[in-house]
This record gives structure tokens, sequence and C-alpha cells, in this order.
């Protein structure tokens, strides 16, 4: 019978998993929408056939209106709602960051420990991506030769005004923390960030674009164009440099067109549209797996050590140089 999913949390990416669960994900159905705010929760529960709209999660529960979690909220808000989805026993799909900020993290690490098996899968979509799975497998073949260095570049057109300068880090570049050690096999051992000339169209609280550069565990070195105002689209892209060879994904694709003495192909807007197709992937994987009982993607534990490679980043927006990126061992219910 089908999963049902109580989706906390209706803003861009919450009502966009509504959708995709209502439209596209077998096995499964939006059962609650909770949400504060009565006007986002309206609107989103008019695209969920047969949803109830909660406030609060803990109300859901009580109705015991729910088999799984998806918490798609902004990040600050994360950890009073996992803790008592990891009480009642529930799987979990939790969007990126797992919480901002190290110590958090570690608490729902516990906090899943104790429930005695893996409940959270968390939503670093990008590994997903079929063109970053390819890229995962080229690397690990070394049909190439081996991995030397990776330029990337995450580029959006504008942000709300609810965007801070550390979400630059902790909401924008923590994408890069999550798939660079998965494409390339080893952690990020240290984080710099370098401020070009700063974009006149940046809104007055950011100064950006930044470029990070990440020292990787194996000697890679990775950089990252990181730009929240630019304009033009929403554009993701990563070229790996290889000892024989170089790969580029996240190209523009699609329909090319020649017109008026100009070459077009379009570009995509903003990340629903982008990682559509691995958003799918990661829901359905996300339900297939909860029906079995275990998670099939990132783990809280992958949420943790992106949630330390994130303080270094944000203490290397205010400093020069790398700062170091230490993680603890592994616990063995993670290894
Ligand atoms: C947003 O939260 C995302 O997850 C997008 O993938 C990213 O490109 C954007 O910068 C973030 O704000």
């Amino acid at each position: 019978s089908d999963l049902r999913v109580g989706v906390v949390g209706a803003g861009a990416i919450g009502a966009d998993h509504i959708k995709r669960i209502a439209s596209t994900i077998a096995g499964a159905r939006v059962s609650a929408v909770v949400e504060p705010d009565p006007v986002r929760r309206g609107a989103a529960l008019e695209s969920a056939a047969g949803a109830t709209g909660y406030a609060r999660l803990e109300d859901a529960l009580d109705a015991d209106a729910v088999d799984a979690v998806l918490i798609a909220t902004p990040g600050q808000f994360h950890l009073p709602v996992l803790l008592p989805a990891l009480a009642a026993g529930l799987p979990i799909l939790c969007e990126k960051p797992l919480t901002p900020d190290p110590e958090s993290s570690w608490t729902v690490l516990e906090a899943e420990q104790a429930a005695g098996r893996k409940l959270i899968q968390v939503g670093f979509m990008r590994r997903f991506d079929p063109e970053y799975a390819a890229l995962r497998q080229l690397i690990a073949a070394e049909s190439a030769g081996e991995l030397l260095m990776i330029h990337a570049a995450h580029r959006n057109a504008n942000v709300p005004d609810s965007y801070a300068q550390s979400m630059l880090i902790n909401d924008s570049v923590v994408h890069e923390f999550d798939v660079v050690p998965w494409l390339a096999g080893s952690s990020v051992t240290s984080v710099e960030v370098r401020y070009p000339k700063r974009n006149s169209l940046t809104p007055d609280r950011l100064r950006e674009p930044i470029l990070v550069v990440m020292e990787l565990d194996n000697g890679v070195l990775v950089d990252v164009e990181m730009n929240v105002s630019i304009q033009f689209g929403y554009q993701v892209t990563t070229e790996a440099v290889f000892e024989k060879g170089v790969a580029r994904i996240g190209q523009p694709s699609g329909l090319q067109l020649w017109q008026d003495g100009a070459f077009r192909i379009g570009e995509h807007a903003d990340f629903t549209t982008r990682f559509a197709t691995a958003y799918d992937r990661q829901v359905q994987a996300w339900v297939d797996a909860a029906k079995r009982g275990t998670i099939d993607g990132p783990s809280a534990w992958d949420g943790y050590r992106v949630a330390v490679a994130c303080r270094a980043g944000v203490k290397a927006l205010e400093s020069s140089g790398p700062v170091d990126v230490d993680l603890p061992d592994v616990p063995a219910f993670y290894a």
C-alpha cells in the first residue's frame, strides 16, 4: 500500500516535492502538509488531493496521519522536526542542510542511534543526477588516468531576501561539500574563500561571488565559483581534469536554435528544473527504501560531515588562508 508521506514546509522545494509525489512517484502519496503559514498550506493542499493540513508535525503524529516525513523547511527549523520524527521511528527525507551547525547535527546522530536503525536520508540530490553518477564512475575507473583537480561553478540568477552571507556556504556550497568527496572518493581537509571583484548587482547585504578552494585528502584540489546574482539563469557545471583527459557535466543541453545571426540553447531558471530528474530519482529511491525499512542515499553521518565542512567554510568567509576541516572518527553505527 502507499507510503503516507507528511511533507513539512511548503516553500519552493516543499511545494515542488508535493507535486512530485502526487504526479511521478510510485508507491507513495502526500497524506499531510505541515506548514504554519495558512496561505502556503492552503496552496500546497490544492496539489495534494486527500491530504490534511497541520500547523505542527506533532499534530500530524497525534492523528496517526503519516508513515514517513519529508522535511523541506529552511535548515534552521530542521532539528525541532527531526527529533519528534525520530522518536516516532519514522523514515525521514531531510532537505539539506541536515542542521546548520555540527553540534546540532551531532545531536541528530545520537537521536538516530537511539532509534536503533538508519531513518534519515539527507537530500543531497546531486548524487541522483545521471551525469554526476557517470562522472563518479569515470573517476573510479581511472580510464582517463587519475583525477587531478575539479573546477566547479554554482550559479544562481538571484536569491530571496532571506538569503544571508553565511548561506553562500550553508545553503549553496553545502552541495559541493557533499558531492565532491562522493565523486572523488576522498574527504575535504581544508577550505579557503577568496573574493573576486564584487558584482554591482549583488544585494547590499551580500559580498559575492566567492571562490572556494577545497583540498582533498588524496591531493585533489577543487575550486568552486559560487555566484548568486548572475541574472542569466541557473547553472551548475563541473569540469574534472585527469592525467589524460578532461570531463564536463552540467552543460546546457536540449533544443538548439540558429536564428537572426545567433545560436541559442536554453538554460535553466532555477534548481527545480535543473535537478528535476535527480529529485525524482532521489524521492523514488527514498520511498522504496523506506518500505524496506532502510535508506538509499546520503545518511545523517554525511549530513554531519558536511556540517563540519560548512563550519570551516563560514569561518573561511571571514579569514584569509585555508581553514582545516577536522572530522571525528565515524561512529560504528554509520561505518
Ligand atoms: C538552494 O537552497 C539550493 O539547494 C540550490 O541547489 C542552490 O543552488 C541554491 O544556491 C540554494 O539557495
